[in-house]
């Protein structure tokens, strides 16, 4: 089955979570709004979010298209993914615990894009730069530490001892950490410089992830969009350290 994923074409944004998971598992995908015009993309990614026929519709994008189901939510798009292609273990309280440590990573996610939109999403940054500084403040010396803090935790608690955060093998949840680390040391670079060494687990996942040869290749190809100033980790001078 070829899955068709929907997203906007020209960020990484939250769709970066599960063209990750796609890529790292070899599947087959389109990455349906990258193969149509400028014009089009638009109208194609809100495709099944406004169709009159469409019954269980997503909220936003991305969603992810599999045969005859439509799954919105990133976390869920991951769940599913995982469930099907090996990403995460197949009991319940190990696939429970990798949807957890998603939905966290996802909590971190909403916070990264309220640093240069505290207001409202609808307003252009320069509109709300007073109260990005703030926020992004706040985010840099207390969220981000305490974020990370878990996750170093998670990672030192595995029994299994795999450097991985849960069990013995790398998970979708490894992944998003990964571009998690990627994005926010993209968005702030001096802020996450100066963090680094107390986090030794958390940049080792980083680092594997990144040469794990399918997620290097990807990252390598043109299928891998740039950061840029659109996306979810955008970075401005003045809301970093
Ligand atoms: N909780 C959802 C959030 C989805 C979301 O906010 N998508 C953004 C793009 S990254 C969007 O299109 N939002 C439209 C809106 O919130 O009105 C997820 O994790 O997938």
């Amino acid at each position: 089955m070829r899955y068709e994923l929907y997203y906007w074409p020209g960020i990484q944004g939250r769709g970066e979570f599960v063209r990750l998971a796609l890529e790292y598992a070899g599947l087959d995908y389109l990455d349906v709004a990258r193969t149509t015009s400028a014009d089009e993309a638009m109208s194609t990614v809100l495709r099944y979010i406004e169709a009159d026929d469409v019954v269980r519709r997503p909220f936003a994008a991305p969603y992810l298209k599999a045969g005859d189901l439509l799954i919105g939510q990133t976390a869920n798009i991951l769940l599913y993914l995982g469930a099907q292609h090996q990403l995460a273990p197949t009991d319940e309280a190990g696939r429970l615990w990798t949807h957890q440590l998603q939905l966290t990573i996802a909590d971190l996610v909403s916070e990264v894009h309220d640093t240069h939109h505290p207001i409202a999403s609808s307003l252009y940054y320069e509109d709300q730069r007073a109260e990005a500084q703030r926020r992004a403040q706040d985010f840099r010396s207390q969220r981000v530490p305490k974020f990370l803090r878990y996750f170093e935790r998670v990672l030192a608690d595995n029994p299994a001892g795999s450097g991985w955060l849960v069990e013995a093998k790398g998970t979708y949840a490894d992944l998003s950490l990964f571009q998690l680390i990627a994005g926010l040391r993209y968005a702030f670079p001096n802020a996450m410089a100066a963090l680094q060494s107390q986090f030794p687990h958390c940049w080792a996942v980083h680092d594997r992830v990144r040469a794990l040869p399918s997620i290097a290749a990807y990252l390598a190809s043109e299928r891998r969009v740039p950061f840029n100033r659109n996306g979810l980790f955008r970075h401005y001078q003045e809301l970093d350290a």
